[in-house]
């Protein structure tokens, strides 16, 4: 079956859900799997004071049973702490006191504000940003938490790290990936270069102070991907398509690349494609990975490499022109609260859409109802890799 899932919630109601189908039986799952991830995905330099409320923390209500998952839908809920503070505003029902909050109309440039109130007639700017607000990924990452968890039983495991801040970029870091990953995470801005580290802290205090905002760019590496993940046979098939999808439908991500990515288009091609070795007891190898573990939309067992480009987050404390919805005089835009910068978040949320893209590709190679099913399907693929 399958590996989907759905995402519900605002971000200052009651709490965010997900349903997942298509996670096999027998998979060893706790909420504290899934926990680890939702905390990394609140820190970082250049966060806002929601991060200050929150502890997200998710809790498992199906599909799970005495630590191992069933075969059966998975739900998940995280509350939101801040629903406390947002009750009246935000009820289900009329609100308890009879006084509507005051409605928003002053849509932010760069946001879905004024697109999504145009689309579904609203008046009130409030009932699209509630739903288009980033803090929809904390469902994402939570359900990556199980795709992770798949994975990892067959040795894959995802990292990412920050490229670029404002403009500031990391210089060449001729390191291992698991040394790049300890850097990353012991880093407030999950940088692994540390002169780059020191200027991004600079340039995100001097946003801070001008009431303005910072994007950036983040990798996210997949290593132990098996060869054969994807297909080329079909245009939705194709691995490095769906990655492109999964990372663009992050929220302010502008632009995916795949291994050198826009560089390729630069260089010649003797100085793009990855040349092929072979060794009698390791295989295949290649020289170098320019192709970003992706060849014709199919894993070709080098790391998966993806690098998203996320524009400013489009909340400025000093705010920029817009167009009040109800009277069309020209006002500044609505500041809500938000973060200065959350590039190393969105790193978090690029491993979860790796692995989520990447776990669906492996039940589909590998399909089985059950962890040990999927077992035997994998090891005699393994085996029969060895005949090459
Ligand atoms: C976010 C929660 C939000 C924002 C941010 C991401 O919380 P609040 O709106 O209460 O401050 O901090 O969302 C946005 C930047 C946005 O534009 O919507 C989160 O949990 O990541």
């Amino acid at each position: 079956m399958a590996f989907r899932f759905l995402t519900a919630g605002e971000s200052h109601g009651e709490a965010l859900t997900a349903v997942i189908d298509g996670v096999p039986a027998g998979l060893q799952l706790t909420e504290e799997h899934l926990n680890e991830d939702l905390g990394r995905r609140q820190r970082g330099y250049g966060r806002g004071g929601r991060m200050k409320i929150e502890r997200d923390q998710a809790h498992i209500s199906s599909g799970v049973r005495w630590g191992m998952t069933l075969g059966s839908p998975i739900t998940l809920t995280i509350q939101n702490r801040d629903w406390e503070n947002w009750k009246q505003t935000m009820a289900v029902g009329e609100p308890p006191s009879g006084t509507p909050a005051k409605a928003v109309t002053r849509p932010r440039p760069g946001h879905a504000d004024l697109a999504g109130a145009m689309k579904y007639g609203h008046r009130d700017i409030r009932n699209v940003l509630e739903r288009s607000s980033a803090r929809e990924t904390t469902a994402r990452v939570a359900v990556a938490g199980v795709a992770k968890r798949l994975l990892g039983e067959f040795g894959i495991t995802i990292l990412s790290h920050v490229t670029e801040i404002g403009g500031v970029r990391i210089g060449p870091l001729e390191a291992p990936w698991e040394e790049i990953r300890a850097r990353a995470e012991a880093s407030e801005v999950r940088c692994a270069d540390p002169a780059a580290e020191s200027a991004i802290i600079e340039a995100i205090d001097q946003a801070k102070a001008s009431g303005d905002t910072l994007g950036g760019v983040f990798e996210v590496v997949a290593l132990n991907c098996p060869v054969g993940l994807g297909s080329y046979v079909q245009w939705d098939r194709k691995l490095d398509g769906r990655l492109a999808r999964a990372f663009c439908s992050i929220h302010a991500i502008k632009g995916a690349e795949i291994g050198m990515g826009f560089e390729a288009a630069r260089r010649p091609g003797s100085q793009v494609h990855d040349e092929i070795l072979f060794d009698a007891d390791s295989g295949f190898d290649r020289r170098s990975n320019s192709a970003g573990g992706l060849e014709g939309g199919v894993t070709n067992g080098q790391p998966v490499i993806v690098r998203a480009a996320m524009k400013p987050i489009s909340t400025l404390r000093k705010p920029l022109q817009s167009v009040d919805m109800a009277t069309k005089e020209t006002v500044e835009a609505v500041v809500e609260r938000s973060d200065v910068c959350a590039v190393p978040a969105a790193g978090v949320v690029g491993e979860a859409m790796m692995a989520l893209v990447l776990a669906e590709a492996f039940l589909e190679k590998f399909a089985g109802d059950s962890v040990d099913e999927i077992r035997r399907n994998y090891q005699g693929y393994l085996d029969y890799l060895k005949s090459w």
